[in-house]
């Protein structure tokens, strides 16, 4: 046997221990009671003699007698002396720890026999503390003085999530915002530079003008949007990264139909910083409060309430019966308890809003047999990427204390892409998953797909059902049950229970009731402000929601009056009418938006920002560019072609054709009043305007 290295297991150490301290109490003791006292063979104690003399923990000297076993003697050196000590140090401590172990079992509460050190380092290897990057209390106040001198950046939404799971040990082993060398082994092949597996770039992307004012080794603080300081960085690395590879390597296609990709492009930073992070102080959530854990609570929690085994369910989505059924059937599989885990920081574009989906948690969590299951709240901010994402929801849980983890079919999809095909495989999720499961620590449990079968009136795995043939087999999709609440229609019984459905249908109101834009775009000249005025009287006529207008010309007086015409100030003016609108629907109303917005990616970014909160129509009013010179009403074309006017869209300025609006409207030979019509027709198409 060998002797206890670095990899020696408890009970290596426990009988070298034993070996010790019996040679220490019976020197002249035979061989054979020797090995009876420790209870192995003969062969066993003399592999253990010969190994321990080889290191230097016993003496062996030769002695006469009669008996040929008798011939050595067995002495402790004085580094066996030590090593007795230390290992009967740690011999106590395992057993305070089970003792202890034992305790909080029977009792819920800890023995405060053994030292802390001990118990955390022989506890089940996901009930034990994992590191955190905070500092202490004492430490973080004074730090947090000091920091206020340092140049800091204000962290982005989704590096806020980042930052909180960094901090909290939800992306251990991460230290801080990744260095070039780690993030280049994350692309290309998912694992940091000492080639530990971690499939994400966790990156803090900076503006150039930021990073230009950097030195390499210098400090930053990082703060929250209102200018609290969570944590300080040291900035060792900083780059321009290849945001095409990270596209392809990462999420698998450099197509910004995937959020990831468009946030990649559109939204992140060109450089990246990285360097180790020093906590200061968590996030600030006033929401949930309660529903809200570091790893390390979950863990304590998990040990308090002796549960070994804890499966996780990731979702971004509300839960209804099917959720509940296989997440309870998954437990069971697992012989573990259950984790209900979801994603409160960022999730897919248009997702049910994280409070509404909590509240519908919530009532479903009552339906668990007690004590079976809980809830915690992850403050994640998703990046939609299929296979790599599973692996690190995996890693992630698997900080978070638990054991296995649900992985389903399209795991954290992020839809189709540009050619409107998927991005990723059904399964691939779970292919990776399994590929890399015994490396990271945690167990997969496939997600069923589960069907209500009506004849026996409960939920059942598609793939167990022998007679489908004989059986009603019935399924909403979630497709269909967006429409079916989008129209105010029946949702049964046997889908979702009664207090989800009605949470879903307090905050998502029939269409017909909720707020949405529409946003005209076209050429100067275009028609646009005249149909957006028909459209709005025509709209209140109609009663029920307030209309507001958001004339190009209007806005530039009112909120734009400072900008001109460069890019720069026509994506602001963009964004701000942007912002006016979002609000206006997210209260119910009706915002009509009619300026040029010449640039599709500003475009975009406003459909993202409204669609949270309802629909967004953007209606393309297609007059050509000659029509509108040859009409020009304001005479701005005749100053534009002389060069009086300088950037004119059209004329010398850029117009991105919009290629997919909900509508696209011709005003040559149509009068504004059929045009205004055309849009009420599409609004009506798309149940946002109906009969009372
Ligand atoms: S943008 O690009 O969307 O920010 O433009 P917008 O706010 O809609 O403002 C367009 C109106 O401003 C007048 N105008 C110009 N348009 C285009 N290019 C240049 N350089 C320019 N200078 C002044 C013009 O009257 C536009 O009004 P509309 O209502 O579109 O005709």
């Amino acid at each position: 046997m060998a002797l206890p290295q670095a990899k020696s297991t408890p009970e290596d150490e426990d009988l070298l221990f034993r070996l010790l301290r019996q040679l220490d109490l019976a020197p002249d003791a035979s061989q054979r009671a020797t090995a009876g006292a420790l209870g192995i063979s003969l062969g066993r104690l003399n592999a253990l003699l010969r190994s321990a003399a080889e290191a230097g923990l016993i003496k062996i000297s030769e002695r006469s007698g009669p008996d040929r076993r008798q011939r050595f003697a067995y002495a402790l050196t004085a580094r066996g002396a030590a090593a007795k000590i230390r290992l009967t140090d740690q011999f106590l401590a395992r057993k305070f720890a089970e003792y202890d172990a034992l305790h909080a079992e029977l009792t819920g509460a800890t023995s405060g026999l053994a030292p802390f050190k001990y118990r955390t380092k022989l506890m089940q290897n996901n009930l034990a503390p994992i590191p955190e990057l905070y500092v202490s209390y004492d430490s973080a106040q004074k730090l947090k003085v000091d920091a206020a001198d340092l140049v800091s950046w204000d962290l982005t939404p989704r590096q806020i999530c980042d930052l909180e799971l960094l901090m909290n040990g939800g992306f251990n082993p991460l230290k801080g915002f990744l260095t070039e060398a780690d993030y280049d082994g994350v692309v290309e092949n998912m694992r940091l530079a000492d080639g530990a597996l971690w499939p994400m770039p966790i990156n803090l992307d900076v503006s150039d003008e930021f990073a230009e004012k950097l030195e390499i080794g210098q400090d930053i603080a990082l703060r929250d949007q209102e200018g609290v300081i969570l944590a300080t960085m040291t900035v060792t690395d900083r780059w321009v990264p290849n945001k095409a590879r990270e596209a392809e390597k990462v999420f698998g296609a450099n197509d910004d139909a995937h959020p990831a990709v468009n946030y990649l492009h559109n939204h992140a930073g060109n450089v990246y910083l990285g360097g180790p992070v020093t906590g200061i102080q968590q996030p600030v959530h006033y929401d949930f409060r309660a529903r809200r854990d570091t790893p390390n609570e979950l863990r304590a929690y998990f040990r308090k309430l002796g549960w070994r085994r804890v499966v996780a369910f990731q979702t971004r989505n509300p839960l209804h019966r099917a959720h509940q059924e296989l997440t309870f059937r998954a437990a069971k599989e697992a012989q573990a308890n259950l984790l209900i885990h979801p994603v409160v920081g960022m999730t897919k574009p248009g997702d049910v809003d994280h409070f509404t989906r909590v509240r519908c948690y919530e009532a479903v969590l009552d339906k668990y047999p007690s004590s079976t299951t809980t809830m915690s709240l992850l403050n994640l901010a998703m990046r939609m990427a299929g296979p790599r994402e599973a692996v690190w929801h995996g890693l992630i849980r698997k900080n978070h204390g638990c054991t296995h983890f649900i992985v389903g079919r399209d795991h954290a999809g992020p839809g189709k892409n540009s050619q409107g095909e998927d991005f990723y495989g059904p399964y691939d999720a779970q292919d990776l998953f399994r590929e890399h499961a015994e490396e990271m620590g945690i167990e997969m449990v496939d997600f069923k797909h589960m069907v209500w079968v009506q004849e026996r009136a409960q939920y059942e795995p598609m793939d167990e059902i022998e007679d489908k043939d004989n059986v009603t087999i019935l399924n909403i999709s979630g497709t269909e049950l967006r429409r079916r609440l989008a129209e105010g229609l029946e949702i049964p019984e046997w889908f979702s229970f009664p207090e989800v459905v009605k949470e879903l249908r307090r905050t998502k109101p029939p269409r017909s009731k909720q707020g949405f834009t529409v946003f005209f775009t076209g050429f100067s000249g275009s028609g646009k402000s005249t149909i957006a005025n028909a459209l709005m009287v025509k709209l209140m006529e109609m009663g029920g929601r307030p209309v507001t207008l958001l004339d190009g010309d209007i806005v530039r007086k009112n909120l734009s009056s400072e900008l001109g015409f460069s890019k720069e100030h026509r994506d602001l003016n963009i964004r701000r009418i942007g912002y006016v609108a979002s609000e206006i629907t997210k209260n119910g109303g009706i915002a009509i938006c009619a300026p040029i917005a010449p640039y599709a990616t500003t475009r975009r970014a406003v459909r993202e920002d409204i669609e949270q909160f309802g629909a967004f129509i953007e209606v393309h009013v297609a007059t050509s560019i000659e029509e509108c010179e040859r009409r020009d009403r304001k005479g701005l074309y005749k100053l534009a072609r002389e060069g009086k006017i300088k950037e004119f869209t059209g004329i010398s300025d850029p117009y991105d054709v919009p290629q997919n609006p909900e509508l696209s409207v011709e005003t040559e030979n149509v009068d504004v009043d059929n045009c205004a019509h055309q849009v009420l027709l599409k609004l009506e198409s798309m149940g946002l305007i109906a009969a009372e």
